[in-house]
């Protein structure tokens, strides 16, 4: 066939999977973006999601932001007029200048996330922000921060995780609070089903993972620290614990003692809900071999995920789970555990302020300061759907003297509060480097299209926006190519075409162990099951096996996590996508509507202090009683009331790192 042309190419979404793409050219120049047949994860199919959203809304003109754009109506009213890259750069450096001049660069904020997770997309736009001096919303408080924290006390590393090549060699795998079938497909799919070691959830959702699993145990959400212990208990008594492990690299055993005695299973299934049979089964599982943990960051986002991340993650170190094959635990692979040098990807030698953050539980109240934040520039990033306090942002994004640039593919609920709109290029419109947060591997985003209408990659932008700035630094204006082949040598490859010509390689040409030399980088060197440095935070000593109290009343805890036919916010605005949706639902175990009159298909009024929206029921015994599921982040303006599932979320800080508890949100559930 010569006339079609295949490029390959790599999904740089916020994904565990980093599928290999490849994009069937005709000669006409047509596209279809399919999964790569030869790529080891993907194996010919991308998710559902992806498989729509970039043959139809990432190649529509219509769906896509083409133009720059100033606002000319009062804010949130849509008015703008399409403008050239000079007149936006100049509009934008002009409006940085001025509030620099007045207020300093700690008044400019910026907030980012990972709408794209390739290397110079997400990271060079930093170089610019550093240079600038401006104050940044942590980004992990949106998503992680907690789980990060609390691994640090433990392990001193919250990034360097198993080897997923491992698997042939374990004997269970267990899978804490993270759904693979919504989240990860294809390791659902292949890594989960291919490994012949016993597959253990635990989840309070029996979502498809979890019916597939050998074993589902089903907790109350925020009990799994006890859980933790109840397992912990079993081992202890079933002699399955490492005790010359224990002993030579962990600090804290005899801390954790007497709290394990209590967590006998017929204790632990009073406080979590899982049977004490179950727990005994898990435990003697988990300790029959080498084993592997995978930490969900669904897990942590909980109002004692700190604590919740600290229990469970005992569990690879009182059995000795590392530096062997089979072993591990995992929450993400950074890129630092392949090699990447980050300092010089974000050049954050370029600071000479010190950086101000704020936790994005924080951002409504921020936005109202109008002293403290005078611009917001959100790029990377849909806050508007994804934040807490849906409607209080709103609001507080439309307020007067709030200078907002939003850099985005699509006009997204965030974008339409700004008032300077820059066109993003796609994935699919220029080269980069993607590096998986499971595998360690290292994939090249290869260009397979001219960029949609005018315009630019994020770092292009970037690089305008520090030329009418006046910034002098060479690093503020290094070409993608000499940051790619920078990043590949930094990866182990000779330069970025090779990379390209291979597509995806292994960091590692052999499976590799985790903490190979058990040395680790916490105060002591050694795993701190009790941290010190824990308890001068103001945390216990060490992790508790405390469970959250139950919602009072009619009051129902509300689980929000990853949708399947959504990235986060993202091809909701897709229509073949906004068809497999529908209208949000909401769903509940079949006493919790019995006990409410409600049945399938139902309206209802899910609210609580924070906001009161509309929702259809499912009734499925997926759940425990007083749980209910919703799924994340649809874009609010195409919804009919104008708010989606975040209009719920209160915005509490979780225990750890200020970090976000969403699947702590209690509501009341009522006929509508
Ligand atoms: N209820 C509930 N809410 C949640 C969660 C939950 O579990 N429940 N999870 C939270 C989590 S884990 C996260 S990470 C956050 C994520 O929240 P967000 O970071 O807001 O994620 P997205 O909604 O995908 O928004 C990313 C935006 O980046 C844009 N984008 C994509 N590629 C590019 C690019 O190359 N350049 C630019 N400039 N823009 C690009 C996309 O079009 C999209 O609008 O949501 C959080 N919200
Ligand atoms: N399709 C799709 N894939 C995605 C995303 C998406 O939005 N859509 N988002 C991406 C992003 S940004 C992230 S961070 C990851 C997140 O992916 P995951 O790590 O899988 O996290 P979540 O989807 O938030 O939640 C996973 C599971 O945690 C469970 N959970 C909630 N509370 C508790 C609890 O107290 N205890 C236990 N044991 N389990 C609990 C939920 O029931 C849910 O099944 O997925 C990424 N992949
Ligand atoms: S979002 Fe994940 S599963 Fe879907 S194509 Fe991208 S990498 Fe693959
Ligand atoms: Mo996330």
């Amino acid at each position: 066939m010569t006339d079609k042309t295949i490029i390959k190419t790599t999904c740089p979404r916020d994904c565990y999977d980093a599928c290999g793409i490849a994009v069937v050219k005709s000669a006409d120049g047509r596209l279809k973006v399919l999964g790569d047949p030869d790529h080891a994860v993907s194996r010919g199919a991308l998710c559902g999601k992806c498989a729509i959203a970039y043959n139809g809304a990432y190649l529509d003109p219509k769906a896509r932001l083409t133009q720059p754009m100033l606002r000319t109506g009062p804010k949130g009213s849509g008015q703008y007029r399409e403008v050239g890259w000079d007149e936006a750069i100049a509009f934008v450096a002009d409006g940085l200048k001025k509030i620099i001049a007045e207020s300093g660069p700690e008044a400019i904020w910026h907030t980012h996330y990972t709408g794209t997770c390739s290397a110079i997309a997400g990271g060079f736009p930093q170089r610019f922000f550093h240079r600038l001096g401006a104050s940044e919303v942590d980004p992990d408080s949106i998503c992680n921060a907690a789980g990060h924290a609390a691994l640090n006390y433990l392990y001193g590393t919250s990034s360097d995780g198993f080897d997923p090549r491992t698997a042939k060699d374990a004997s269970c795998v267990l899978v804490w609070g993270a759904n693979p079938s919504a989240s990860a497909p294809h390791r659902h799919k292949f890594w989960l089903t291919e490994t012949p070691a016993k597959v253990i959830v635990v989840d309070p959702v029996r979502h498809d993972t979890a019916a597939q699993a050998d074993l589902h145990l089903q907790p109350y959400p925020g009990s799994d620290a006890a859980l933790a212990y109840g397992l912990l208990h079993v081992l202890l008594t079933e002699n399955l614990v490492d005790q010359s492990f224990i002993d030579a690299h962990t600090i804290g055993w005899s801390d954790l003692l007497p709290l394990i005695a209590s967590a006998d299973p017929t204790t632990t299934e009073k406080k979590t809900g899982v049977p004490a049979a179950d727990i005994i089964a898990a435990a003697k599982l988990y300790g029959s071999g080498p084993a592997l943990l995978w930490l969900g960051q669904g897990l942590q986002r909980q109002p004692m995920g700190g604590n919740v991340f600290r229990a469970v993650g005992l569990l690879p170190a009182v059995t000795g789970n590392f530096a062997k094959p089979g072993a591990g635990l995992l929450y993400l692979n950074g890129g630092a555990r392949r090699g990447i040098d980050g300092d010089y990807l974000e050049a954050s030698h370029l600071r000479r302020n010190e950086r101000q953050t704020v936790s994005h539980m924080d951002l409504v109240a921020l936005l109202r300061h109008r002293q403290r934040a005078r611009a917001l520039i959100t790029w990377n990033i849909n806050i508007a759907a994804s934040n807490p306090r849906q409607a209080e942002l709103r609001d507080a994004l439309n307020s007067d003297g709030l200078f907002h640039l939003a850099i985005d593919l699509f006009p997204t609920d965030t974008v339409d509060h700004a008032d300077v709109i820059l066109p993003a290029s796609a994935f699919l419109e220029f080269d980069d480097l993607v590096m998986s947060y499971f595998d360690l591997t290292v994939s090249a985003q290869v260009a397979a299209k001219e960029p949609i209408g005018a315009s630019l990659p994020n770092q292009e932008i970037f690089r305008r926006l520090s030329k009418a700035m006046g910034f002098g630094e060479a690093e503020l204006y290094e070409p993608d190519d000499v940051i790619l082949d920078n990043l590949a040598r930094q990866l182990g490859q000779p330069d970025f075409a090779s990379l390209k010509r291979a597509g995806t390689v292994q960091r590692w040409a052999e499976p590799v162990l985790q903490f190979p030399d058990l040395a680790f980088s916490t105060p002591s060197g050694k795993i701190e099951l009790a941290s010190s440095a824990a308890e001068a935070a103001g945390y216990p000593r060490v992790p508790q096996p405390s469970v959250d109290e139950k919602p009072s009343g009619r009051k129902l805890r509300l689980l929000s996590p990853a949708s399947r036919w959504l990235m986060n916010s993202s091809y909701h605005n897709d229509p073949k996508i906004a068809a497999k949706l529908g209208p949000e639902h909401i769903t509940l175990h079949p006493d919790d509507a019995a006990a409410r009159g409600l049945q399938t298909g139902a309206k209802v009024r899910v609210s609580n202090a924070t906001a009161s929206i509309e929702m259809i029921v499912d009734v499925a015994p997926m759940l425990p009683r007083g749980v209910a599921l919703a799924a994340k982040s649809r874009w609010p303006k195409l919804i009919p009331g104008g708010l989606s599932v975040n209009a719920l979320n209160p915005g509490t800080k979780s225990d750890m790192a200020e970090s976000s508890s969403v699947h702590g949100v209690e509501v009341e559930v009522t006929a509508a």
